[in-house]
């Protein structure tokens, strides 16, 4: 590259170049007891490895008031291809919760586990102890190909099994090769000039930004396929066998409040192709990025911007140029559904799976409340089977042998597993935010429960008490819980203040519009109560809440490029309704 166009590079870019694979200086950092923390460049090598340094925010200013450092510790998350965990590895990853973290596991929106609360000299115990459940955390955050989603359980049919598999071979074959991770956590032993031994795929600075892969079996979009950057969609044949996939491309979430050149975007459905060719065009699709995307600004970088810019077109073109041949176009599918169906199953073998709501992921024990830990904990000491970590952050008691399904409702019903389910609250989900993430501008995880309590009041009002709508929160426009295409969204703004997004599609398909600017939990509640109530008596059967709203003329449906501004001309004051308060 001239120089003068590295010049242009965004400083990541420069970062990494210089990291020798993603060595930096992290291993001579973690020697430093000085600090808790870690250099600021390390800070952004360590994402590569699953890491993100962060602070309690609630003790910020108590400790900025006596001069001390701020109470820093490490996120750890883990990488589980498809969230599939055997009982004895959920034992370890229980026990490293209790010893080096906070005493919790997060299940996450995209199916693994993080830690939180891990501090500097506990990081290097904590990866050997997940190191010795053969799990790791290689690029579960960073540049990279990164955890890649799968249909919830392999179990359920052949399609969900190859579902998994493909995972799976797209998680082992997108992998970065340096081998600083076993080096650095594990001491392993050194690359002499680790810097010869190369990435043939990411090369020195792997992507321009997060890259993200999922895979979905119709007609359940459990995984939220339109979110990401890159998917597949089974298409099965008339004996339910996968004939293909659907590959779509140009998904992402996160946009910047008053930045309307950043946006949520559904990604498009770029063409068919056969099984044997789904891992090429995973790393086709994946190096275009590699090789189009803006490594000069770092708001500009993913894939759904390069898309933007070049066009599907163009960008088709260069994947099947790529791989010299080209691909037929998509074949027709359906979805109903973004969300987890509760309770007992049984897949086309007729094993039993039970999937349990956790609560914004939480997995902890509640003085007076329910047990999850300690409760999944048992779980695991009798279960012969598997867990699987859903998109919605819930985790599945999979593959139980029928002669254990009883006592397996006995430790639900012990520790209160099931303790907190009404319709709202089982399609809802929040992100982290506060205290732990460093970008958060309101609550989220913590306070999203009380919304929802206050919110079932209402629609139990209106005769709504088991309508499934979906809701979910997050802290900031990043859009990690997947705000823009939840039938309600809320958007933090700042502390106790939410922009409320409405219209979704109840299958993940559709984003949602901006309906209310800034507001807070009175103005909420004050302008969906009117709406339940419009919805129950003026829907019509099988509508769905986020379909009516737009039907009733409340907001209008999001345009055909599938993507929007936050704000379309001058903003509202705040607390005011955009949309229309009256029906059409
Ligand atoms: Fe996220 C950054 C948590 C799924 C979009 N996300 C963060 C960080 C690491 C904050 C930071 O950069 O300092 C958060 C850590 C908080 C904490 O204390 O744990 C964080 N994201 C999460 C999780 C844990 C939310 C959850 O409650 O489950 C999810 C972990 C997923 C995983 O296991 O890998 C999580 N993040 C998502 C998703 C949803 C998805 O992928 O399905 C999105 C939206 C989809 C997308 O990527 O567009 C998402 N996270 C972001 C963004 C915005 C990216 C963008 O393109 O603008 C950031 C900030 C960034 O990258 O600059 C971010
Ligand atoms: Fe943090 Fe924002 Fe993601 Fe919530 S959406 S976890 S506040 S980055």
């Amino acid at each position: 590259m001239a120089d003068q166009d590295r010049d242009q590079l965004s400083r990541n870019e420069h970062i990494k170049e210089a990291s020798g694979f993603l060595r930096g200086t992290l291993a001579e950092g973690l020697l430093k007891d000085v600090t808790g923390a870690i250099s600021e460049d390390d800070g952004q090598l360590v994402k590569f490895h699953g890491m993100y340094l962060q602070d309690d925010r609630d003790l910020r200013a108590e400790r900025t008031r006596k001069k001390l450092e701020k109470a820093y510790s490490f996120m750890i998350r883990l990488r589980i291809p498809g969230g599939v965990v055997t009982p004895q590895q959920w034992l370890i990853l229980d026990d490293i919760a209790r010893t080096y973290a906070n005493g919790s596991l997060r299940a996450t929106t995209r199916q693994t586990f993080q830690y939180h609360g891990v501090i500097k000299s506990n990081l290097k115990r904590t990866m050997r102890a997940i190191d010795g459940a053969l799990l790791d955390t290689i690029a579960a955050c960073g540049d990279v190909n990164r955890n890649v989603l799968a249909a919830t359980n392999p179990h359920q049919s052949g399609a969900h099994r190859a579902a998994y598999e493909l995972a799976k071979e797209i998680s082992d074959g997108l992998l970065p090769k340096t081998g600083a991770w076993r080096e650095i956590w594990l001491d392993g032993e050194k690359v002499v000039g680790g810097e010869d031994e190369g990435e043939p795929v990411y090369g020195r600075t792997y992507l321009p930004r997060k890259f993200k892969t999922v895979v979905a079996v119709p007609p359940s979009n459990e995984v939220d396929i339109f979110a990401h950057d890159l998917g597949f969609i089974a298409i099965l044949d008339e004996a339910g066998a996968v004939q293909g996939w659907n590959v779509t491309v140009g998904g992402g979430m996160g946009m910047t409040h008053g930045e309307p050149e950043t946006f949520p975007r559904t990604a498009d459905v770029m063409l068919f192709c056969e099984p044997d060719w789904a891992l090429r065009v995973a790393e086709a699709v994946m190096t275009v990025q590699r090789d189009w995307g803006d490594r000069t600004n770092r708001k500009a970088a993913r894939l759904k911007y390069t898309i933007e810019r070049h066009g599907l077109a163009a960008f088709r073109a260069e994947v099947e140029r790529r791989l010299g041949r080209s691909f037929a176009d998509p074949k027709p599918f359906r979805f109903d559904n973004n969300g987890d169906r509760y309770g007992w199953t049984a897949g086309e073998d007729g094993r039993q799976h039970l999937t349990l709501f956790i609560e914004n992921g939480r997995i902890q024990d509640i003085d007076g409340g329910p047990r999850l830990l300690s409760g999944l904990r048992r779980i695991a000491e009798l279960h012969a089977g598997e867990f699987r970590l859903t998109a919605n952050q819930n985790v599945m008691v999979a593959n139980v042998a029928p002669e254990r399904r009883a006592e397996i409702d006995a430790i639900v019903a012990e520790f209160g597993l099931t303790a907190r389910t009404g319709a709202l609250r089982r399609n809802a989900m929040a992100c982290v935010a506060l205290p732990t993430c460093g970008l958060a501008l309101a609550e989220s995880e913590r306070y999203l429960p009380r919304l929802v309590t206050i919110l079932e009041e209402r629609l139990a009002a209106h005769g709504l008490a088991d309508d499934e709508i979906t809701i979910r929160m997050t802290g900031c426009p990043n859009g990690c819980a997947r705000p823009y295409i939840a039938e309600i969204g809320l958007v933090g703004k700042g502390p106790g203040r939410y922009n409320l997004y409405l219209g979704a599609a109840f299958d993940g398909s559709r984003l949602s519009k901006l309906y209310l600017d800034d507001a807070e939990e009175s103005a909420i509640v004050a302008a969906l109560d009117p709406l339940f109530g419009a919805y129950a008596e003026g829907r019509r059967a099988g509508e769905r809440f986020g379909d009516f709203v737009i039907r009733a003329g409340f907001v209008a449906r999001t345009d055909a490029g599938r993507h929007f501004h936050e704000t379309v001309g001058p903003l509202k004051p705040a607390g005011t309704a955009v949309g229309t308060l009256e029906p059409a």
